[in-house]
């Protein structure tokens, strides 16, 4: 086969591991774990007080009219009265009423909020590439996530959509020398195949693969590790990329091919080439005629050039940014370029948490399929399974919207970056999960 039709990775060995090892440090660090903890925020205008004896309402009420404090409810057989107040003299006022001999207890009204923020430990402060805008990483503000939780939130989950991940295969099973891995247990997977040796079994021989499932839907909620975004999406793993991260355009025709046929509803694609073939370009166009959404790497050049396949127009072509929202240095750009996600950049430490500002998902050891940790990657191969998710989040709420319905939901929802508008750097801007879901 010709040498130019060899796909590259567009990731992989510029990755910054963090290493089993160094995983450990970080959960004994502290400040992470308790982070997800539900969060009760208090209203300093409102002040719960119980009587230590029964009160008549109207005697409180005499007392709230002279103290200026407006009487704005109780409990339902008067064991605590709720006062209002100027947020100024909130805490002071409940510190007072604590110190009166009639009273039981005095705080401010706390509120509850359903806890969408995952239980997972290093989503706390490390997965600033799925934060709300105005979260916080390591204390700075992290305003150039996807805004999964929010999405999350407003019901989101990408519950039962079919995602191909057509990459160096997936850790999803225990077979020979593979491993599940322990992450991605309990996330269902559909229809593998492998399309570099033509059996069923999709065992990631590289560790790219998995990292790129991870970013989709690691498991969420589970308690350890890290948080996907379409949390509780269906897996396809599909297999067209060798142990070194390089597969022929044959191959990944036949994956695509396979995925288009088994009910694949979005593909990701974090590979490219810098030239195409009409082999890839009709598996693409195929895929495209059987209504499924497809998302393709721009290419790590750094330069002007979007790869193959994302340059084809059925394709979302995505450029990756770093933490503070500007254009990842390896990240290809130019013609063809149509929205961005976080894809990190792991020679900077923008959030000052230590680490390089990578995509935090679990894999493992390159060469050792049993050793799975969690790695920081770079690469438009971790911005494009960002979009993935979120095509997945609104194919969950929208199942009636074609690829294109779905295609038209993100790109006319991105945050801009860059010129006003669309602009050959970043396309259509950064991708937002909440607005997507509500196109
Ligand atoms: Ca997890
Ligand atoms: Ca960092
Ligand atoms: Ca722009």
């Amino acid at each position: 086969m010709p040498r130019t039709n060899l796909v590259v990775l567009t990731s992989g060995f510029l990755a910054v591991a963090l290493s089993a090892q160094q995983s450990m440090a970080v959960m004994k660090g502290g400040g992470f774990a308790n982070a997800a903890a539900p969060q009760a925020d208090l209203l300093r205008h409102r002040v719960v007080v119980r009587f230590r004896r029964a009160s008549s309402e109207s005697s409180v009420r005499d007392f709230a009219r002279m103290a200026g404090l407006l009487l704005a409810d109780r409990g339902r057989s008067g064991e605590f009265y709720v006062f209002e107040c100027t947020p100024e003299i909130g805490r002071p006022l409940a510190r007072w009423f604590a110190a009166q001999s009639a009273v039981d207890y005095a705080e401010l009204e706390a509120v509850a909020r359903t806890t969408v923020a995952p239980s997972d430990p290093y989503w706390a402060g490390l997965q600033w590439n799925m934060y709300n805008a105005g979260a916080k990483s390591n204390g700075v503000v992290a305003n150039h996530g996807v805004k999964a939780e929010a999405a999350w939130a407003a019901g989101a989950t990408g519950a039962g959509v079919r995602v191909a991940v057509i990459d160096t295969g997936v850790a999803y099973e225990n077979f020979g020398a593979f491993l599940a891995a322990p992450d991605l247990v309990g996330r269902p997977f559909v229809a593998p195949y492998d399309a570099v040796t033509g059996d069923g079994h999709a065992n990631d021989e590289n560790c790219h693969g998995t990292h790129v499932a991870g970013t989709i839907g690691q498991v969420t909620g589970n308690g350890i590790g890290c948080a996907g975004i379409a949390r509780n999406c269906t897996i396809m793993p599909v297999r067209v990329l060798d142990s070194r991260g390089s597969g022929t355009h044959s191959w990944i025709a036949n994956g695509i091919t396979w995925a288009a046929n088994n009910g694949a509803a979005v593909m990701n694609l974090s590979f490219g080439s810098a030239v195409g073939s009409v082999t890839l370009q009709n598996a693409i166009a195929y895929a495209a005629g059987r209504n499924v959404v497809i998302c393709a790497a721009a290419g790590n050049t750094g330069t002007a050039g979007v790869n193959y396949p994302a340059l084809y127009t059925q394709c979302i072509a995505v450029g990756a940014t770093r933490f503070d929202g500007a254009r990842a240095s390896y990240s290809t750009f130019g013609t063809g370029i149509d929205v961005v996600a976080p894809g990190g950049q792991t020679n900077l430490d923008q959030n000052g948490d230590r680490y390089g500002d990578g995509i935090l998902q679990q894999t493992f050891v390159q060469g050792s399929p049993r050793a799975f940790g969690y790695f920081f990657f770079q690469g438009t191969s971790m911005a494009t399974p960002h979009v993935a998710a979120v095509a997945a989040l609104v194919k969950s709420v929208r199942p009636g919207y074609t690829a294109a319905q779905i295609r038209r939901a993100i790109e006319t929802s991105c945050v801009n970056l860059g010129p006003a508008g669309y602009d050959t750097t970043f396309g259509w801007g950064l991708i937002d999960a909440a607005a997507a879901i509500k196109r």
